[in-house]
């Protein structure tokens, strides 16, 4: 296969008029930002940029020194590029409105500038979560009412991977692609395009030191997987657990997998742990270009009218036949206990 560099695929997406030029020099932001991002994380202890920052987020969570590093590359960098009317980040309380001085865009763009934070200072993979969706038309300056759109109003998502090899990987509603950045040449290469994940899978994710606070349906699903061949899914399930939901959900684009953060006792009043906007929305539109399923456990994720920016929702996520066992699972309780 000839190499294809992000910025040729991009072209290619515009030639087929699946996105239009705007959006496409928006992701080219993105990605940018994410190389610089990409460099700072892999500095580690050398560059001091190990730690906690002293400060804590809107969510209340102690800021890493790397969350907000990564924040301010990507708001800069956002800010400058022009394509945004405003842009939003899990680390902030309200929307950023693009300063005077630069150019604005159509777009609003949406960010986890550093996922899976609590893994940063024992080396293991963290990463960049993003949506894309369209401002409103007459809209100069976007208030939070303006991005609170259904994940179905997606215009692109992705979500970078810092890990062993840095990875890209991004959909705008025509499938779910993945590209690798070469360090050498500097850019993202497409390493694979129209990603499918099997329906089927052997495989699940979930924080298992929660179980005694689960639901009765989450109870029942994992006690089943659980109990294996001699258990009523008649099957052996392994088990996986990175604690950053980028390499989680990236494993499962890679070879399948269901990733769950179920409700629970202890996050009920929250509403569950990860965020629908940052989180939660741009992962099940990539998963479900790749032929996966992603539910709350009751509805689709995608189908969801977010009530504020900072809306927390369980997550059921992959491969497309286990989401919807889990699913039923508590669809079912819920018809008999009502
Ligand atoms: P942030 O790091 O962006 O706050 O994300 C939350 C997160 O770290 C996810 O990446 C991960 O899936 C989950 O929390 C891990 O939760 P827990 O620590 O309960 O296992």
């Amino acid at each position: 296969m000839k190499p294809v560099s992000l910025i040729q695929f991009l072209i290619e997406e515009r030639r087929a008029g699946r996105i239009n030029a705007e959006l496409s020099l928006l992701i080219e932001v993105v990605a940018r930002a994410c190389k610089r991002i990409a460099v700072a994380t892999s500095k580690g202890a050398l560059g001091g940029v190990l730690g906690n920052a002293g400060s804590d987020n809107v969510q209340g969570e102690a800021q890493k020194k790397l969350d907000v590093i990564s924040n301010e590359i990507l708001l800069e960098a956002n800010a400058w590029g022009g394509h945004l009317a405003a842009c939003a980040s899990e680390e902030m309380e309200d929307p950023q409105p693009i300063p005077d001085m630069y150019p604005k865009g159509n777009h609003l763009l949406l960010f986890d500038p550093l996922d899976g934070s609590s893994n940063i200072d024992v080396n293991i993979s963290v990463g960049t979560i993003f949506s894309v969706l369209r401002c409103p038309e007459h809209v100069t300056e976007p208030k939070v009412e303006d991005f609170l759109q259904p994940g179905t109003q997606q215009l692109a998502a992705g979500y970078v991977v810092y890990g062993p090899a840095t990875l890209l990987v991004l959909t705008f509603g025509h499938g779910t692609h993945e590209f690798t950045l070469d360090r050498e040449v500097g850019s993202f290469m497409l390493s694979r395009r129209d990603i499918r994940i099997p329906a089927e899978t052997a495989e699940f994710a979930i924080n298992m030191s929660n179980q005694r606070h689960w639901e009765a349906p989450m109870q029942r699903y994992v006690g089943e997987l659980l109990a294996g061949k001699e258990g009523p899914r008649a099957k052996d399930f392994n088990m996986r657990w990175v604690a950053s939901m980028v390499a989680d959900v990236h494993r499962i684009v890679t070879r399948g997998g269901v990733f769950f953060y179920p409700l629970d006792a202890k996050i009920k009043a929250k509403g569950g742990k990860l965020r629908l906007m940052y989180e939660a929305n741009p992962m099940a539109f990539i998963v479900e270009q790749a032929g996966g399923a992603a539910t709350t456990g009751r509805e689709r994720i995608l189908e969801i009218q977010p009530a504020g920016l900072h809306q927390r929702v369980p997550v059921f996520l992959g491969s497309r036949a286990e989401v919807e066992v889990a699913t039923r699972y508590h669809r079912e309780a819920d018809v008999a206990h009502a």
